[in-house]
């Protein structure tokens, strides 16, 4: 149907290694490319899909596993032009398999053996429907055939959802010189629906509109007035535990508000650090998943060093009924929370918040700090960019203990924060990474873009050679 397709494909039986090589899909930027980047291009597709092999009606067949073609059998793959589009096979009887689309030059390895994946990726610059098929003897004939179609760019819908991404540089300055003071914060419980995902809608419970919540920025010493309004329309009790706090439930319980009602509570900032701050109400985990979390930074009397660019980031996830990737509105699953079975992890509250919506950007030679927590509830990160070394760690978010040096990846609790301080001697893109790297396929991804001149004597294509002959012109 099509022979000129432009559309490339490459093979990959595991996460990146044989990517490298190819040129399936376009490179975001004009970053040099590292192995995890490539790896990082692949694990970003934008139309995902799983297909399990097995018998149905006395057929050999695909069946579609997790989002719309969940248990369909042969389904068609609907994409748009422009998808990165990653199909995954799975062998699920133990015959060998593979699943190849002739028209659009893709192909994945043969899976023999129960539980034997691949997966293939493709970038869909074409238009059109295309057959995809087994091609083992045989076994398109018995029933192992389906369709590929392509649509026009996708239309704007009615109603993606509003936006409840924090943008990570909406943080407020250092504190600067000067003596302890009373200082007065008024935060809303409001609720509301909100885009997780292109096309998904979660019922997001927020501290003022937003995930995180707005970062709270005092000196230690202070005395904090903190107000907590539940706004009128919400249907749930809410109040707020700061872990900065030096008392009973850390203003949960003096802060517990009805739908409509405002609770005060004061305390003394005692110790320096950067506090996740969460609501307390039961389900607290229930509340926390929705999106009730943000941080508060206890800076020491003489501030933090200096840094040209501070950014604010929290690491998040939602447990719905559906799998991950259906659209429509997504429904809260007490069963998956209870099982710590999420369906997504995110970055600042939503797929794609630090990618597509806030990507955060600096130059090289500036120094940069990031103030990370994780809101959870319950999964640990370790947080990692990739490219990038920490030069400063504030471990576990103390202030006050002497930073390490020189680290790869920072463990970081729920509940808990961390403050990185990185130089960018190099342009390009580096990429916001829990190293548990699964849980990019679920939508835990983040982009910090560099702009500056190529600095070939740190890092450059090929061998020694070209940085002399670079060097001399
Ligand atoms: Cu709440």
């Amino acid at each position: 149907m099509n022979t000129r397709s432009l559309l490339t494909a490459v093979l990959a039986s595991t996460l990146c290694i044989p990517l490298l090589a190819s040129n399936a899909v376009p490179a975001v930027g004009q970053a040099p490319v590292s192995a995890d980047m490539a790896s990082m291009r692949h694990a970003m597709p934008n139309a995902t899909f799983t297909l399990r092999t097995g018998i149905a009606q006395g057929k050999m067949v695909y069946v579609g596993r997790g989002g719309p073609i969940d248990g369909k059998v042969n389904p068609v793959l609907a994409v748009h032009e422009g998808d990165v589009v990653q199909i995954t096979i799975i062998n699920g009887e133990g015959a060998e398999h593979d699943i190849v689309v002739p028209e659009l030059h893709a192909a994945s390895q043969r899976v023999s053996g129960p539980g034997a994946s691949s997966t293939l990726v493709f970038h869909a610059n074409d238009v059109g429907t295309f057959q995809y098929f087994c091609s083992v003897a045989g076994h398109r004939d018995a029933g192992m055939e389906g369709q590929i179609k392509v649509e026009a760019a996708a239309p704007a819908t009615a109603d993606k959802g509003t936006s409840i991404v924090r943008d990570p540089t909406d943080l407020p300055p250092p504190v600067g010189e000067r003596g302890p003071t009373t200082v007065r914060y008024d935060l809303e419980a409001i609720e509301r629906v909100g885009r997780l995902d292109d096309d998904t809608t979660y019922n997001f419970w927020t501290f003022n509109g937003k995930v995180p919540g707005p970062m709270l920025r005092v000196r230690v010493g202070d005395t904090v007035v903190l107000s907590l309004k539940n706004a009128s329309d919400s249907l749930m009790l809410h109040n707020i535990d700061l872990h900065a706090v030096n008392g009973p439930g850390g203003g949960a319980v003096l802060t517990e508000a009805a739908p409509g009602e405002t609770k005060t509570f004061t305390f003394k900032a005692m110790q320096p650090g950067l506090y996740v701050y969460h609501c307390a109400t039961p389900m607290v985990s229930n509340h926390i998943s929705s999106g009730m979390y943000g941080m508060i930074l206890v800076e020491p009397v003489a501030g933090l060093p200096k840094v040209d660019r501070e950014f604010y980031v929290m690491q998040g996830e939602l447990y719905t009924a559906e799998a991950y990737g259906h659209t429509g509105e997504q429904e809260f699953s007490v069963e998956k929370l209870l099982d710590e079975h999420p369906e997504y992890f995110v970055f600042n509250g939503a797929v794609g918040a630090l990618t597509k919506e806030h990507p955060l950007h600096a130059k090289t030679g500036e120094t940069v700090r990031i103030y990370f927590g994780v809101g959870g509830p319950n999964f640990t990160s370790s947080f990692h960019v990739i490219g990038t070394i920490f030069d400063r760690v504030f471990n576990a978010a103390s202030l006050v203990s002497p930073p390490l040096a020189g680290v790869q990846t920072v463990t970081v609790a729920p509940g808990g924060a961390t403050v990185v301080d990185l130089s960018l001697p190099v342009p390009g893109r580096f990429v916001l990474v829990d190293h548990a790297l699964t849980r990019m396929e679920r939508g835990l991804v983040g982009s910090l873009i560099v702009d500056g001149p190529e600095t070939p004597g740190i890092f450059h294509a090929g061998d020694g050679t070209q940085v002399s002959v670079q060097g001399t012109h």
